[in-house]
Parts: structure tokens; sequence; C-alpha cells
């Protein structure tokens, strides 16, 4: 296992540097400390498609050549071992899977059931609401919304894309938080998305997502990534760590 890490977090740099030079954003430098193991698995599976892709495309054009109709040497029968290709490819198709599925059980324990949720300092409850608002709810009954002027301590945070104000969700570093993702009663489904801290879920009604959180000091934007309604692009908010 730990050849594979290595080699993926090699490769994982390889990519980092590729989707930076292209201007892309990566999510693998993201502060939770749970999601780097998904990214590497994410890699994997992105340098495996990679891989196969080049391995496709090779054999498309090698047998475009040699079988072209205007290649008079081609040998057209008996060339082409059909069961033996198909008995492989579906033999390796089913191996790829099932190691993808295997190297992908370790960093999904790790975001579910993270080493260390039993010492969850405090549980926030985020509920996407009928108004296109985020409320975080406390343990001690306080709450607010993230686009609302009555954060903590009234402070507010402005967004540089839309000038706008937001009250931010202050989290301590290296503290675990578990975050209950929900949405009010008759509400539109939204999606609980923060992109450097690579954690997103969605927000049902009647359901509670649970995120478990620990994350590195910073400040963190985040969004609704579920298409909910016309103010669906003002479901913005903001975590901050410190
Ligand atoms: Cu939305």
């Amino acid at each position: 296992m730990s050849v594979i890490s290595r080699s993926t977090g090699r490769a994982a740099k390889f990519i980092l540097a590729v989707t930076a030079f292209l201007g892309l954003r990566s999510a693998s430098a993201g502060g939770s400390n749970f999601t780097p193991g998904f990214v590497k698995t994410m890699m994997l599976q992105i340098i495996l498609s990679v891989v196969i892709l080049g391995i496709v495309l090779f054999m498309l054009i090698t047998f475009v050549k040699k079988y072209n109709v205007k290649n008079e040497n081609a040998n057209r029968e008996g060339e082409l071992n059909e069961t033996k290709f198909e008995i492989g490819w579906t033999l390796g198709a089913a191996a790829i899977v099932i190691f993808l599925f295997v190297a992908s059980i370790g960093p999904t324990q790790q975001i579910y059931n993270p080493a260390g949720m039993d010492n969850v300092e405090e549980t926030i409850r985020v509920t996407g609401g009928r108004d296109f608002s985020w409320t975080f709810t406390f343990e001690n009954g306080s709450s607010y919304k993230a686009n609302s002027a009555k954060g903590f301590n009234g402070t507010q945070i402005r967004n540089e894309g839309n000038g706008r104000m937001y009250s931010p969700l202050y989290l301590k570093s290296g503290v675990m938080y578990k975050l209950e993702i929900t949405a009010e009663d008759n509400s539109q489904i939204h999606s609980f998305f923060v992109f450097d801290l690579s954690i997103k879920s969605d927000a049902v009604p009647g359901v509670i997502n649970p995120i478990y959180l620990q994350a590195d000091p910073g400040t963190y934007w985040g969004t609704c990534a579920e298409l909910c309604g016309s103010l669906h692009y003002n479901m913005l908010f903001v975590i901050v760590v410190r």
C-alpha cells in the first residue's frame, strides 16, 4: 500500500503542477484533515483514466493503419484473436474497478468515520433555508444566518467577488467539529460546498448529513452547489478557522 501511496503522491504532485499551469484550482491543498487521502484516490482515478485513454487511442490508430483497405499486405483473417481480447479487456477492466474500490475504502472511512470522531468539541447545525440562506445553530441554542448582519459579535467579511458582507462561521483550528447539514422543512434541496476544505454535502429537509471537520487556520469561502432557485447564486458563506 505504501508503494501505491508513494507513487500516487508523486503523480498527484504532477497533476497539481499541470492544473496550476492550466490556471485551475486543486482541492488537495485544502485545510481539512480528512480529505487528502480522498483527493489522492481521485488523482489515482484520473491517472488511470489518462493511461487507459492513451492505450485505447494507440490501439485505435494502430488498427486503423494496419487494417486500412489501402494496405495491400493486410491479412484480415484470423489475425485478431477476439476471444482472448474480450476476456482480456473484461478481466482488465474488472481488476481496475476492484482496485479502485479497495483503494477508496480507507479514504472514505476517513471522511465518514474519522479517527477522533468521538472527540467532537461542538456540533453545529447548518440549515439551508427556503429563503436561500444558510443558518448556523450552535449547541447553546444561538444561531445566525451567513448572509445576515447579526453574525458572531456582529463581525462580517466582505466577499471580493460581489462586494457583499457575510457573517463568518468561526472555528478553532485543530479542534474536531461535526457539522450537521440539513434543510428547513419544505425547502428546496441545497448543497453545502467548501472547495478549499474539500467538503460537500447535500442539504435535504428531514435528513441530517454529517461532516467531520478539523481544519487548518484560514478563511474558506463556500457556496451552495445545488441549483436551488433564483437566488442560488447568493448562497455564499465563509468559514474562518483561527
Ligand atoms: Cu443553491
